[in-house]
């Protein structure tokens, strides 16, 4: 396969100005025929060479003449017409098959409904066109289907018109104002419910909004509905940017590689990312369809209005969209809660990216196949290059620059150069080194020294920075990035001469000393305040320092922070030591005893990830997964005896009485109930009868896969059994729940857990297909399990395998995606062969997606 370089990027040889689609949907095969009004946009005599895939020409005509064979050519990706006028219109017709349509890419079928994925390179699938996002055009949609079995015909923009046909047949034409490129296209007939309801927008618009779902799911919708609506209403008073049509449609989907995709006007969602009830939502599944939800609206301005040149700008629109809809959830909840998740996942997975193989810059130079670099580190690492720049300017200019680019680009594909160009024209600042964040991969490590002098009231404080990816910044040059920090002195965080307790300074050398005056005793120094950048820093205050922060900081992330050094530190200790030990559980006892809101409380008691600690530990040296996993086990023992009382007390305490509702409050508690009922299964005083209670009584799927999980992993055989088949038994209906029932099984940290998901593999509730459920299953063992994946004999690795193996053909996307546990195969203590031996089976295999055969080649290059 051809790798693309960033560096070789031209501009589109042809325009579309318009394109007029028709679709005859029939059961089996569908025929696309397309009209393109094509103008030479590069004065020559460049060839027209269209992109497609897997389709089958019937027709091609030039300006109403047909061609004959030998005026064009096609390749299994290309349609190529050597003469063409500078401007002509271009009727292609194609059969495809949406119902064989494995890759979930283009038109394909799911469940009783037909349904598109265009981005990256979907569109391809469906219609021979210059399928790239810097060719934007205004599309007409006619889809003309069966009227009993696909009564919903949905596109982009507004139906302008629709009618009976002949032979129960019927059609709707659909006009999109807007010129889009074509990943952004979006199909759906099916036979669908539609939930409708209304948003007036504040210059006082009605805007219709309809969410379309399975019969069967008409009652999970409201949530959507609401969070969709709060965004709306957000991006306007935030923004400024009112909604730009009068119709918003959201349609869900069960067989879905995303989780969501924004197409203009016509949001396709994967139906565990918008459907909602408490039976079959968490509390963190209702936070999450909130902000995918507002994650897609977001997109309208920030990805369709201004779209991307090319896919190396991917992050242009990912990262910027991630870093809305963060603060679009810091605005409805807690802003410290928030804060605190995002970097608990950014560590945990972008650092390990970013560490690994497969590490890339936030715009990468090159890839072979666009999709595997929907990655943390476009998205998450994108949002914090953004986040910093609003640190860095201040919210009131960022806000301008975004204002401005927004204004400046309309209906342009443009570049993360033309963005950070938008920030340097609202803040009169220059940027140039703040940019070489996009181009630099790694994760950048801060060294600090602190020195206090009593005499002169006087701390300074010396940061070198360097980025161990990428060798000695100053090979590189240095990063511009803001460092947000605080000084506790005598237990209280200092007032600045700003009046504030954070001082902002910015990083732009290799070595930096900043000198802070009036500091009447020696400081504990609250650094990267608000996570301000995406490094590491080095050293960790020690412990007693960490105490400090712990309790006087007034920065949430920086207690938060402290707890979790703390914890890994000692988990760390090569020796065990009562007097640290204990120590640890005094702190921890104040934690529990603090007044801290009960979301954060629970953040702040729950102990760092075993992924969290394999990325601390793979900045020493190799991981010890099982090592890893004992010492904390140790811990939660530890912690579960020495505050036996307070657990039984807590789980009596934070019952939630009132019927379910995701506030802010219940959630709390309930997080705080369920952390005390894993507690409880460290102590030996109960046999499980609270968790056996906690199932039977619950109102919601919260709590009943809280108590399922405390008897799965921790019951007898026979606990373990007959919760499985009752919770099975209860919920087999609800494919959702069947999802977590299947997680559930495959996170139990147990070596055996790899033959349960290996017999799941063929109970009637998995299915091949399904993205949600090779997720839920092999997915959650090989990327959540450890203990089962790193098994000593090899056959979690080889399980994974052998499903990313069976699935490659047929789902390229999902099984690249899938075989990222095993790329990380050289930071690990043991099982490195055998890891390496099941990539390089991979790597053997004749006729291997392009897909995986990039993940593969990188990983063992
Ligand atoms: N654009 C793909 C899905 C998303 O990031 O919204
Ligand atoms: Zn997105």
């Amino acid at each position: 396969p051809q790798t693309i370089f960033r560096k070789d990027y031209r501009a589109p040889d042809f325009s579309v100005e318009q394109i007029d689609l028709y679709f005859d949907i029939r059961a089996g095969y569908t025929t696309v025929r397309a009209t393109l009004d094509m103008v030479r946009a590069v004065p020559g005599h460049a060839p027209l060479v269209l992109d497609g895939v897997e389709l089958v020409l019937e027709s091609v005509a030039i300006d109403g003449v047909s061609l004959a064979e030998s005026d064009y050519s096609v390749t299994p990706e290309t349609l190529v017409i050597s003469k063409v006028p500078d401007r002509f219109k271009l009727e292609t017709q194609v059969r495809i098959a949406p119902e064989t349509n494995t890759s979930l890419e283009g038109l394909y079928r799911s469940q009783s409904s037909y349904s598109t994925q265009c981005e990256a390179e979907g569109f391809r699938k469906i219609t021979y066109y210059p399928d790239r996002p810097d060719v934007l055009a205004l599309f007409n949609v006619t889809i003309e289907a069966d009227r009993e079995a696909c009564p919903v015909l949905l596109s982009n923009g507004n139906l302008i018109d629709s009618g009976v046909l002949d032979n129960r047949r019927h059609r709707a034409v659909w006009q999109d104002p807007w010129p889009k490129p074509s990943y952004l296209f979006a199909l759906v007939a099916g036979d669908l419910a539609c939930v409708e309801d209304t948003f007036v927008t504040r210059s006082g618009k009605p805007v219709a909004l309809r969410v379309y779902v399975e019969e069967k799911d008409r009652d999970f919708c409201a949530h959507a509905i609401e969070s969709l609506k709060r965004s709306m209403r957000w991006d306007e008073e935030v923004y400024g940017l009112e909604y730009d049509l009068e119709l918003f449609n959201i349609v869900a989907v069960d067989d879905f590689n995303m989780g969501a995709m924004e197409n203009k006007s016509l949001n396709i969602f994967n139906t565990s990312c918008v459907l909602a009830s408490p039976d079959i939502t968490t509390d963190a599944g209702y936070q999450r369809i909130e902000s995918i939800v507002a994650h897609e609206y977001f997109h309208n301005f920030s990805g369709n209005r201004v779209t991307c040149r090319d896919w190396f700008q991917l992050s242009l629109k990912e990262g910027f969209t991630v870093f809305r809809d963060a603060e679009f959830t810091s605005d409805m909840h807690s802003r410290g809660v928030k804060r605190v998740e995002d970097v608990a996942f950014l560590r945990a997975h972008q650092f390990a990216e970013d560490a690994g193989p497969l590490a890339h810059p936030v715009r990468p130079d090159s890839f072979i196949e666009i999709s595997n670099f929907y990655t943390t580190t476009v998205y998450e690492k994108g949002a914090e290059v953004v986040r910093m720049l609003h640190t860095l300017l201040g919210a009131e200019v960022f806000q301008r620059g975004a204002t401005h680019y927004f204004e400046t680009y309309d209906g342009q594909a443009v570049t993360c150069d033309d963005f950070v160009d938008a920030m340097e024209v609202a803040s009169g600042r220059d940027l140039s080194q703040f940019r070489r964040w996009y181009s630099q991969p790694g994760t950048p490590l801060l060294t600090v020294t602190g020195d206090y002098d009593g005499d002169s009231s006087r701390y300074r404080l010396t940061v070198e920075q360097s980025n161990p990816a990428v060798g000695v910044a100053s090979e590189v040059g240095p990063l511009h990035m803001p460092l947000a920090l605080g000084l506790v002195v005598d237990g209280a965080p200092m007032t600045m001469p700003s009046g504030a307790t954070t001082a902002v300074v910015e990083l732009t050398e290799p070595r930096q000393t900043f000198v802070f005056d009036g500091v009447e005793s020696e400081p504990v120094p609250a650094l990267l305040r608000g996570f301000s950048a995406p490094v590491r820093v080095s050293p960790e205050p020690d412990i007693d320092q960490l105490r400090v922060l712990m309790a006087a900081d007034d920065d949430p992330f920086v207690r938060w922070d402290a707890a979790q050094s703390y914890a890994a530190q000692l988990m760390e200790a090569t020796v065990a030591d009562d007097e640290s030990e204990s120590a640890f559980l005094d702190a921890y006892g104040q934690v529990m005893a603090s007044d801290l809101d009960p979301a954060m409380k629970a953040q702040t008691l729950i102990l760092p990830s075993e992924d969290y600690l394999a990325d601390r530990a793979a900045q020493r040296g190799l991981v010890d997964v099982h090592s890893i996993h004992e010492r904390r086990e140790r811990l939660k023992q530890m912690i579960a005896r020495s505050f036996a009382e307070e657990w039984s007390e807590w789980f009596a305490r934070y019952a939630v009485t009132a019927a379910y509702e995701p506030s802010a409050e219940q959630i709390g508690h309930r997080a705080l109930r369920h952390l005390a009922a894993d507690y409880l299964c460290y102590t030996d005083a109960i046999d499980l009868e609270f968790a056996e209670h906690l199932y039977a009584h619950a109102d919601n799927l919260t709590d009943r896969l809280a108590a399922a999980r405390c008897l799965i992993n921790h019951g007898s055989d026979l606990q373990r059994e007959r919760m499985v088949e009752r919770f099975y038994e209860d919920w087999k209906q609800q494919a959702l729940v069947v999802n977590a029932w299947l997680s559930l099984q495959a996170t139990r940290p147990h070596d055996d857990a790899v033959e349960t998901v290996a017999q799941l593999r063929n109970h009637p509730a998995f299915d091949w297909r399904n993205p949600n459920k090779l997720r839920s299953l092999v997915g959650a063992m090989a990327g959540r399990n450890a203990i089962a994946f790193h098994r000593a004999d090899g056959a979690g690795y080889t399980l994974l395998t052998d499903t990313v193996i069976a699935i490659q053909k047929a789902n390229p996307q999902m099984a690249a995606g899938m075989l990222s546990p095993l790329t990380r195969f050289r930071r690990y203590a043991h099982g490195v062969d055998l890891m390496r031996g099941q990539l390089e089976r991979v790597a053997a295999i004749d006729d291997l997606s392009r897909d995986v055969f990039e993940v593969v080649q990188r990983t063992l290059d």
